[in-house]
């Protein structure tokens, strides 16, 4: 029986691009539910053909029958509404950053752990988006090397921080400066905060890389730091990855092994100035990977530049792909 799917947060960033993707991948529906805040209640979205009305989110909205709800609106209303769907049997994926690391909830890269998925009690978390493209490319190299440290430098675009960010870099670009999504100006600007900062001096952008880590590959051994800087780029998440490995590796096959990986496209040609690019990657689904090189600081170490679209991959794909590893 195809599912009824419910789509929660449908108007922001990430909500317009469930449906995009939705439609894309042919993701298969019976009924369809578009809810939002009071805010956006009562618009009409035309959807494959068809005018839906966003209704308003109320402890209500899941007295329907409905088996699937993806939710990308914020904190709070996945802490307030998450449980009230769970508790109607619906599972719940949500996007924030409000049930991650709840040891009852599973936290999903579907290329990672889609196996997870199985033990949820009717939430399952979407990571961070500078985590996910970070798993896809660590995942396979954790299986055949043992992961001992990793370093994160992240340059996330602007579209993470949703319209404000967007809008922020847009009015600096015309040279009118608006600060709205950010502490300072972003234009001309590394802005070295995302989100706040926490008591050990890490923002929790920071932390997030670091705890999301270790609970999505299961291994709380691993060494993990990280700095994750806002750069004036609307689409896609740029990363230095640095990973020391318990054992060693030969370049080549390091390669090789990322190559095969699901959901990943090496493009690694220095010579001729090829590597990823967020240009090329917006509006695609792979997490792109170049610059290959080993770390001749340490014994068996690896530089890494991994490049994906944070609104796809990093948020609406990853979402979309696990409810279907959900409808299999
Ligand atoms: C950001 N990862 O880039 C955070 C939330 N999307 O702003």
């Amino acid at each position: 029986k195809k599912p009824n799917v419910a789509l929660v947060g449908v108007t922001g960033v990430v909500g317009s691009t469930f449906l995009k993707v939705l439609e894309e991948r042919d993701f298969p529906f019976n009924e369809l539910y578009m809810m939002a805040s009071a805010k956006s209640a009562g618009k009409t979205i035309n959807f494959k053909g068809r005018d839906y009305i966003v209704e308003e989110l109320n402890e209500h909205s899941f007295d329907k029958d409905i088996d699937i709800a993806l939710f990308s609106a914020g904190g709070s209303v996945s802490e307030k509404y998450a449980p009230i769907a769970a508790a109607h049997g619906v599972t719940v994926v949500d996007n924030s950053s409000q049930w991650r690391m709840d040891p009852e909830v599973p936290l999903v890269v579907p290329e990672v752990n889609p196996e997870d998925v199985e033990w949820n009690k009717g939430i399952i978390a979407n990571p961070n988006c500078s985590t996910i493209q970070a798993m896809v490319v660590l995942k396979p190299l954790h299986d055949k090397y043992k992961i001992k440290r990793v370093v994160y430098s992240t340059y996330q675009a602007v579209s993470g921080s949703g319209v404000k960010g967007i809008e922020d870099l847009k009015n600096g670009l015309a040279g009118n400066d608006t600060t709205n999504a950010y502490p300072h100006p972003i234009a001309g600007n590394c802005i070295p905060q995302i989100d706040v900062f926490t008591e050990n001096g890490y923002t929790k952008e920071e932390m997030k890389m670091i705890n999301e880590t270790h609970k999505i590959l299961g291994d709380d051994s691993i060494k993990v730091t990280a700095t994750t800087v806002r750069v004036p780029v609307f689409d896609s998440h740029s990363e230095s990855i640095n990973i020391e490995f318990e054992n060693d590796f030969d370049l080549d096959e390091l390669r090789e092994v990322l190559a095969k990986a699901p959901g990943i496209v090496v493009q690694d040609d220095p010579a001729n100035s090829i590597y990823p690019l967020a240009r090329n990657a917006a509006g695609t689904d792979e997490v792109y990977v170049g610059r290959i090189r080993r770390d001749f600081s340490v014994d068996s170490g690896v530089n890494l530049w991994v490049v994906s679209d944070n609104i796809r991959k990093g948020a609406a794909t990853n979402t979309v792909q696990i409810a279907e590893v959900l409808i299999k």
